[in-house]
């Protein structure tokens, strides 16, 4: 299994980087896997061996075609393209890489027809070097196989079921799993090839901290490479006008800088999300520059209480939603312009916070956030967590790894999330979590660690495990729907019996309705725009009653936008809980929620 690819890829002055995202060959495989391996088509190019569609990198390939059986696709498909490698890349002696920012939820990968790596788990990227496999000459062939299966042991879990059909009764495949966003899968981010020197900077670990006016910078440098030994580093770290505030020359060290400009959440501050270039190069024995590579930092603190998130030694309160990597046609493929947008109605809306629920999200994603100073609940893969089996576990606590080798140095990323909706009530699931948030411990102590929760409070038995308590509760939809007189009692009693259970801050990760837009019913009826309006108010009744009580720490929305579901009876064309539709127009509810994000942004 290859992982990693820990430094988001950049091009320096030591390093050149190209993308290969472009449209590709593509074929689905017959449904017995091994089809596509038996007749070697891996070893020429994909349009020799058979019929081939076109598709785009990244994407996935669900949604571009008219097809009903490649919508639905359970199993293998395949992919390839030709790509050439710089010359001068092999002549000045280059290493060669190739990088997935993410394929799901499987994929082998295969230059030249050598299989150079295998990554299980969708949403985490995985790279490996390939320059002997590479001819510089003339065109490379790239092959990756991706399956898109999810069984009892991955990471999200589910199952495959056999469907017969027709007089022949021939058998159809169909995925079933218990969360609800669809198994979208193919390759959903940017494929990397880019080069790096023979000694070169393999990871730079970086942790803030703050005394007074000073901010610290901890950092930490790895580099590999024969002769590593003899190479010296040099960090430098610089300001938005590009003079330099601190340097050392070593490749592990304590950096601080005087009136330093703190990393500050969007409306908590005039100049939020402040960041710095931290620049660190690989010094040979004559002083020439063998590596550099340069990313941004931003210097905050995260800490916690038992009743308290704190930013900067300020209280938090998280004003957010759930989101899903989700749109039209593409699927989860990444998006810039989405993304863009996305960010833009984010700020509209007065919010700090969002989590990727429910997986990892592109790591441009986290880049933005980082400008532009929202914070993130950062979640794994896993979610609707059952059985606990130690093989999942292996896996599981493997896509934290991946998580937070990705994702650590993001001043944006505030906690991690390390399960949604987990079954845990299950009497495996203390143990399990205990093992998880261990884990978790072991790679970062600086985050505090949560999980969104759906058991109740008596039954739960994960959340003595956490930092701080997060709970999904649907009142007025899946439970009393049409209802909404009691939401705010209930939401106040829930949270209150969780912090008096755990004596930890507590936060509402999920609650919302379904509102197909223009909809209209007065008085308010379920699935209408006005229902969504009085459901959500009757919430903000209640978080203002919690924030009096002086343990809740914020308080998301489900969802951001509408997003694709599988197919059901409870599903109007997918999960209609967004407050803006699929193609990010607002619904009444946005609006409100927008007065409300901004008036509590002044009343901080
Ligand atoms: C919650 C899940 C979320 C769903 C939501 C819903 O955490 O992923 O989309 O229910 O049904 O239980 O809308």
């Amino acid at each position: 299994t290859n992982t990693g690819g820990p430094l988001y890829p950049r091009a320096s002055e030591t390093r050149d980087l190209r993308t290969l995202d472009g449209l590709w060959n593509f074929r689905k495989s017959p449904s017995d896997p091994e089809t596509g391996y038996k007749a070697g088509w891996f070893e020429q190019d994909l349009d020799k061996t058979g019929p081939v569609i076109t598709m785009p990198v990244p994407s996935s390939y669900n949604d571009v075609g008219e097809d009903i059986t490649l919508r639905d696709h359970v199993g293998v498909v395949w992919y390839d393209r030709r790509f050439y490698v710089p010359s001068w890349w092999g002549t000045s002696g280059q290493r060669v890489w190739l990088r997935f920012s993410s394929v799901h939820y499987a994929a082998e990968v295969f230059v030249n027809g050598r299989s150079v790596m295998y990554h299980e788990i969708g949403h985490l990227p995985f790279e490996a070097e390939i320059t002997n496999m590479v001819n510089f000459n003339s065109s490379n062939l790239l092959t990756v196989v991706v399956d898109n299966t999810l069984l009892v042991d991955t990471v999200p879990q589910g199952s495959v079921k056999n469907i017969y059909q027709g007089p022949k009764q021939s058998v159809r495949q169909e995925q079933q799993y218990t969360f609800d966003f669809y198994n979208y899968a193919g390759i959903h981010r940017t494929v990397f090839l880019y080069s790096t020197p023979q000694v070169y900077i393999n990871d730079i670990i970086v942790n803030t901290d703050i005394l007074g006016l000073t901010g610290f910078i901890v950092y930490n440098v790895t580099h590999t490479g024969s002769e590593s030994d003899k190479v010296r580093c040099l960090v430098q770290v610089f300001d938005k006008e590009d003079t330099q505030v601190a340097a050392y020359n070593e490749c592990a060290g304590l950096l601080d800088i005087g009136n330093a400009k703190f990393w500050w959440p969007y409306l908590m501050h005039p100049d939020p999300g402040y960041l710095y270039t931290m620049k660190t190069s690989l010094i040979g024995l004559q002083g020439e520059v063998i590596d550099t590579y340069t990313q941004k930092i931003g210097i905050r603190t995260v800490t916690w209480s038992n009743t308290t998130v704190f930013l900067n030694e300020k209280p938090l309160y998280l004003k957010g939603f759930g989101m899903h990597e989700d749109s039209d046609f593409r699927g989860k493929g990444w998006d810039q312009v989405l993304w863009v947008k996305n960010f833009n109605l984010i700020k509209w809306l007065g919010a700090n916070a969002f989590r990727t629920s429910h997986y990892p999200y592109a790591e441009e994603i986290y880049q933005l956030a980082d400008e532009y100073g929202i914070m993130i609940i950062d979640e794994c893969p896993s979610v609707d967590t059952d059985g606990f089996s130690e093989k999942l576990l292996v896996k599981h606590k493997q896509s934290l790894t991946e998580l937070i080798r990705r994702d650590k140095n993001h001043p944006s990323v505030i906690m991690w999330s390390i399960s949604n909706e987990p079954r845990s009530a299950h009497k495996l699931a203390d143990k399990y979590f205990e093992e998880v948030v261990r884990h978790v411990k072991s790679m970062d102590l600086s985050r505090p660690v949560t999980i969104a929760i759906s058991a109740g409070p008596s039954t739960d038995k994960s959340g003595r495990h956490l930092d701080v308590i997060s709970f999904n509760r649907y009142n007025g939809w899946y439970s009393s729907p049409g209802q909404t007189a009691q939401i705010e009692a209930n939401v106040v009693e829930e949270a209150t019996i969780w912090h008096q259970i755990h004596n930890k801050p507590i936060i509402m990760t999920e609650y919302g309705a379904d509102t197909v837009e223009g909809l209209h019913f007065y008085p308010e009826y379920i699935w209408s725009e006005e229902y969504q309006c009085v459901l959500i108010s009757e919430h903000f009744k209640a978080f203002d009653k919690l924030r009096k009580a002086g343990f809740f720490a914020g308080e998301f929305i489900w969802n951001f936008a509408d997003f694709k579901t599988p197919q059901s009876i409870t599903r109007v064309g997918g999960n209609k809980k967004g407050i803006f539709t699929r193609n990010r127009q607002p619904k009444a509810a946005a609006h409100l929620l927008r007065s409300r994000y901004h008036a509590l942004a002044t009343s901080d």
